[in-house]
């Protein structure tokens, strides 16, 4: 049902301004129903979702199975806590182990929890079975990462917005160049010995959709192989079909030690995130010694188990990659029209579009309010980045449409 029609746009954005923390910058457009690759904001106006909720929409708005899986076990149960067995974890479990081809699943809520669960799963095994001297392991990542906001993550982030004033910092990060194997090598070869893990995003996302070079994540993989480290890959946004495979990491053919999962799995609908791996690596993690009250409740994995069937039936996965190259192709043939786009990349359906102008300037975020008014949503990134990440169940007619809805925006605001 669409709401009261007295209640404006402005309304509801001055209800967020005046009791809501400002801790985001929104666009001006106040979303009321979606359906597929469709948002209707309060005033009835449609609009192409580009931002899918970060990529957490994959399968699209208000997909009918998804909604049958959460009214379905909502009537049923929706919360036992993990004091007690329930009917559906397992069922889960099994198949989401089965899909990943993983020995067991921690099942949490929150991206940013899962990223925190595979940390202390590093950890763990590095004191437990690798024997490294208590305290002393150390976890490389990446500059320019992007892995959540809890306390113990944002101290390994480089980015000033999301680690100033927030310290002390949890020690035991180094922090190395993205896409550049050769720092891997190094760090490792000087101190693989203390090291429990590497953890990288196969595409950083924050970044700007910043798609590494072919092979380093095959490379950083063998190298962690042969130093004993674990390999980590946070895909909760690259993960379940977004990039054109399953995994980003599939495009190399790697399978992670540690494979962190969110946004997707839920299909939108719930927050629900899992951290997989082996026996080896799992079992370390004894009763009492990690959890959340919500991770694995029976409405989380009913509606998990829908999101990952709806992927796999609708083949989302190939139709990302097809696609995404059709988007790329189209958009570069704009490119020698406009002033203003730099290029284009990404993989599959995560892409964007670089802007000519500074990371400082408000281009990209002007031109999201053109896109806005000409029906499409989308976010930029820094300045001089938009990012453009439809629904995976987009057809190729509404695709190439958007791309027109893209080209007429550019062209206008060339003027
Ligand atoms: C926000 C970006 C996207 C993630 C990776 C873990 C998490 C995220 C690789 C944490 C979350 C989000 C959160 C969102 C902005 C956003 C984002 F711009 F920051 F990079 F998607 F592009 N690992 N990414 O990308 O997952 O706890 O949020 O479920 O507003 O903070 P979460």
């Amino acid at each position: 049902m669409l709401s009261d029609k007295s209640k404006t746009t402005s309304y509801f954005v001055g209800l967020e301004e005046s009791y809501g923390a400002h801790n985001y910058h929104p666009l001006p457009v106040v979303l009321d129903r979606g359906k597929g690759v469709y948002v209707w904001d309060v005033e009835r106006k449609r609009y192409f979702d580009f931002l899918s909720a970060y990529s957490a929409v994959n399968q699209g708005h208000s997909h009918p199975k998804i909604i049958r899986a959460l009214t379905h076990q909502a009537r049923q149960i929706s919360l036992t806590s993990r004091a007690f067995y329930n009917s559906v974890l397992g069922e889960y479990e099994k198949k989401i182990t089965a899909l990943f081809g993983y020995d067991r699943v921690l099942p949490m809520n929150s991206g940013t929890e899962a990223v925190e669960t595979a940390l202390k799963l590093a950890r763990k095994w590095s004191y437990t079975v690798k024997n490294i001297p208590r305290n002393e392991a150390k976890i490389v990542v990446c500059e320019n990462n992007f892995h959540g906001r809890t306390t113990t993550i944002i101290s390994f982030s480089s980015d000033p917005d999301a680690y100033e004033n927030y310290g002390p910092f949890t020690p035991g990060f180094i922090r190395i160049p993205y896409n550049d194997v050769h720092a891997l090598k190094q760090i490792l070869e000087k101190e693989a010995q203390n090291i429990a893990a590497f953890l990288v995003e196969p595409i950083q996302g924050e970044a700007g959709v910043f798609v590494p070079d072919e092979g380093y994540l095959s490379h950083s993989f063998t190298l962690c192989k042969k130093h004993g480290v674990l390999f980590v890959a946070d895909e909760v946004q690259t993960g379940i079909a977004r990039t054109g495979k399953m995994l980003a990491c599939d495009h190399e053919n790697i399978k992670p030690d540690i494979l962190i999962l969110g946004k997707a799995l839920s299909g939108g609908m719930y927050p629900v995130s899992a951290v997989l791996a082996d026996d080896e690596i799992m079992k370390v993690i004894q009763p009492g010694q990690h959890g959340s009250t919500f991770g694995g409740n029976p409405l989380a994995s009913s509606v998990a188990i829908a999101a990952l069937d709806v992927v796999t039936e609708e083949n989302l996965a190939p139709k990302a990659q097809r696609l995404g190259e059709i988007f790329r192709n189209e958009v570069q043939k704009i490119i020698p029209k406009t002033s203003l786009i730099k290029s284009v990349r990404g993989k599959g359906l995560l892409n964007a579009i670089l802007i000519n102008d500074t990371p400082k300037s408000s281009t990209a975020w002007d031109l999201c309010m053109a896109l806005k008014k000409n029906g499409l949503l989308a976010k930029p990134t820094h300045g001089n980045i938009i990012r453009l990440a439809p629904p995976l169940v987009i057809t190729e007619p509404q695709l190439l449409e958007c791309v027109r809805i893209i080209e007429k925006t550019f062209l206008e605001f060339d003027k």
